[in-house]
């Protein structure tokens, strides 16, 4: 926010008095300016306008007042912060290719925006696409997405086509394409299946105590390889069309007729052709446990695909399935984009809530409103039932659970629970708001996050870690790293503490020693996970700074902090080594590729206000690094209140990033509170 400049020079060694103490009275035009005592100072705060018209900067909490007041405005009629959750660049090929296969009409309207989005988004050197939109291009990106404008319609002579394809073939062509890759061209017929490696669905079959039986997956890949299981095991293919034909020329650099598909994959022993009745039986429960949402869009629209096939297009599960395509999609500036999930609902909701709540914004009558909103839409966003079967497909409990996006979706994540009954916890406690959640209700969500400990007292995201760590020698995705089974997670386990913490503060005999047991085990496994530099690797985010915001947070909800606790101490020094020259923090998503902080060239509004929670909840003892990083959030704020797009924000499998827009609001608001609170909100000049 900018302060009002004169044209003369103001002398400041004049005597002068307590400049924010001034008040501006207003009476039908009148206009009368009043000292205020300190009794007077509490109920009447300085305004923008009294600030402006003094010459006063604006401080901290202006700042966070100001940036929630544009934040405000993207909050939705039911209740919950929108946003898009684009990134990956592997994702709108399935959806595209399963929609050809299956007949099912692209929308002319989306066809137009995604090739907008396409475009815009390919690489502007040579044309081609890489695994996320900041990636380098590969043939992953850039063979799958040219398949996409083909079957869109763009010309092979196109110009962003012949640009394309001509690094398509510089990289080898398509015949290298890694194994999803090779899958959806398989199903589309320009790949042969006799150049994938094996994925038998009769592993499904094995007794399920066989360590290396799917059911012991992490849950997104063991919902990936069941599809992709049915449709290797019946080699689905789409029927030759002229398009077909030409894409078998146009993806390769040599006769789509002369290749040696058997010498494209590395021979592992060949797969019989029996499918299993038991594999589309789990198909359908995952259909039916998200109301034919499934679990993120990879398994979206291999089910797609899946239901087609076997039930055909007539079929009532295939009309149901169809209709869910369009929650995934998202229109954005550069045109329509699949989203990560089908939304970011849950998780942006009750953070916004916290950091309007703790930045001392909820007091505010102008929010009321939006409070009451969020808590509404939390409300109706909690699980209230368990998954059907939820043995058979191998599920675990839900009731009283959040998920990341909607009810709807219906998985379970432990730090979206936390942070769903933290919000409520916090939402209800405010003097204006109803007890929409009773607590029977919160008592469930507790319920859940206590079966959620791993042996080594660290929190998954999903499950609890069901096979051994070797099973990552399967990794048939050479793409991610780390997905064949759960792993503890320093943020999931950060957020479960946090959470569980909070709910003994409101309800002490609920369950009381088991939570004094995980506890005690978990604050264990944080220690335990830090590096010798002081630094938590983040696996959600980026990166470090993200980690350690969870980290030191959870440690000071049990009064650790850097003058109690080496580990906060060393967590707060390992920040403050990276603090750049303007006074921010900027982390490149390499930090998270190579498991060592990497700076970003430059600093982001969203790095600086993670670090500073973590400074600030820490306790660190030195207010002049925390002042210069809130100086960069105020000065990067633009006059509406808005922080403008950085660099992306999330990653997922230590090498996809995936953007959180809505972060440049809600932790630059939540940082500018805290410090207003902390330090008396004094004038930043
Ligand atoms: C997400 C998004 C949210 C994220 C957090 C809640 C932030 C995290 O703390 C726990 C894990 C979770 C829920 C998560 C897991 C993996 C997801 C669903 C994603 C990163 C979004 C997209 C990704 C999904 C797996 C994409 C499909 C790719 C595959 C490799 C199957």
């Amino acid at each position: 926010m900018h302060s009002f400049e004169t044209n003369k020079i103001i002398n400041n060694d004049i005597e002068r008095t307590d400049l924010s103490r001034w008040r501006l009275k207003v009476d039908h035009g009148r206009q009368t300016w009043h000292y205020l005592d300190d009794d007077e100072i509490k109920n009447w705060p300085q305004s923008a306008i009294d600030k402006y018209w003094i010459g006063l900067p604006f401080t901290a909490f202006d700042t966070a007042r100001n940036g929630f007041e544009f934040f405000k405005q993207l909050q939705t009629s039911d209740g919950h912060w929108a946003g898009e959750y684009g990134g990956p660049m592997f994702l709108m090929p399935g959806l595209i290719i399963a929609m050809y296969i299956t007949h099912i009409p692209i929308p002319e309207a989306w066809r137009i925006e995604i090739i907008r989005y396409l475009i815009n988004h390919a690489n502007s050197v040579d044309g081609g696409w890489g695994l996320h939109i900041e990636h380098h291009s590969t043939v992953f990106g850039t063979a799958l997405n040219y398949v996409v404008l083909r079957i869109l319609g763009l010309d092979p002579d196109h110009p962003a086509m012949v640009k394309s394809r001509a690094t398509l073939h510089k990289l080898g062509g398509a015949i290298g394409i890694p194994s999803w890759g090779k899958f959806w061209l398989a199903s589309l017929n320009v790949y042969d299946w006799e150049g994938l490696n094996p994925i038998p669905p009769e592993l499904w079959l094995l007794p399920s105590y066989v360590p290396f039986h799917p059911s012991r997956y992490w849950v997104h890949t063991r919902a990936v390889y069941l599809p992709m299981g049915y449709c290797y095991g019946r080699r689905l293919s789409a029927e030759i069309t002229p398009l077909i034909e030409q894409l078998r020329q146009e993806l390769y650099v040599q006769p789509f007729d002369t290749i040696n598909w058997s010498k494209a994959r590395n021979n592992i022993a060949k797969a019989d052709l029996y499918i299993p009745h038991t594999n589309y039986e789990l198909i359908k429960l995952e259909d039916e446990n998200t109301e034919y949402l499934d679990i993120a869009p990879v398994n979206k629209v291999l089910h797609i695909l899946c239901t087609y096939y076997e039930e055909g297009p007539d079929s009532k599960a295939f009309k149901l399935s169809k209709e869910r395509l369009i929650d995934y999609m998202w229109l954005g500036p550069e045109g329509m984009m699949m989203n990560g999930t089908n939304g970011t609902q849950v998780w942006d909701t009750a953070l916004t809530a916290l950091a309007v709540i703790e930045a001392g914004l909820a007091d505010d009558p102008s929010n009321h409103q939006s409070m009451i909103h969020a808590l509404e839409f939390l409300e109706d966003a909690q699980i209230k039932k368990n998954p059907k079967d939820s043995k058979r497909c191998y599920r675990d409990n839900t009731i009283g659970a959040w998920g990341f996006s909607t009810r709807d979706q219906g998985y379970n994540v432990s730090d979206c629970s936390s942070l769903g009954i933290k919000a409520v916890l916090n939402l209800q406690k405010l003097s204006y708001t109803p007890d929409l959640i009773s607590k029977k209700r919160l008592c469930q969500t507790i319920d859940i996050l206590l079966s959620m400990q791993n042996a080594d007292g660290g929190i998954s995201s999903y499950e609890l870690i069901r096979g051994s760590k070797l099973m990552e020698w399967l990794n048939p995705a050479e793409v991610f790293g780390n997905i064949m089974i759960e792993y503890s997670y320093p943020e999931c386990t950060s957020c479960v503490l946090t959470a569980l913490n909070t709910f003994r503060k409101w309800y002490p005999d609920y369950r009381a020693t088991e939570i004094e047991q995980i506890t005690k085990k978990s604050i264990q496994y944080l220690y335990n996970s830090q590096d010798e530099n002081g630094g938590w690797y983040g696996y959600w985010a980026i990166c470090f700074t993200y980690a350690a915001m969870f980290a030191i947070q959870c440690l000071a909800t049990f009064g650790e902090t850097y003058e109690n606790s080496q580990v906060v101490k060393k967590g707060c020094d390992f920040l403050i080594s990276k603090q750049k020259k303007d006074g921010g923090w900027g982390e490149s998503y390499k930090s998270c590729e190579t498991g060592t902080y990497v700076h970003h060239e430059n600093s982001q509004v969203v790095n600086t206000a993670w670090a500073l929670l973590a400074l600030m909840e820490g306790k660190y003892p030195n207010e002049e690094p925390i002042r210069r990083g809130i100086q960069l959030l105020i000065s990067r704020q633009l006059p509406t209140g808005e922080w403008k797009q950085e660099a992306i924000e999330g990653i997922f499998n230590q090498n996809c990033a995936i953007s959180y827009p809505n972060y440049k609001f809600i932790f630059p608001i939540w940082a500018l509170g805290m410090y207003a609170k902390i330090y008396n909100n004094p004038v930043i000049f």
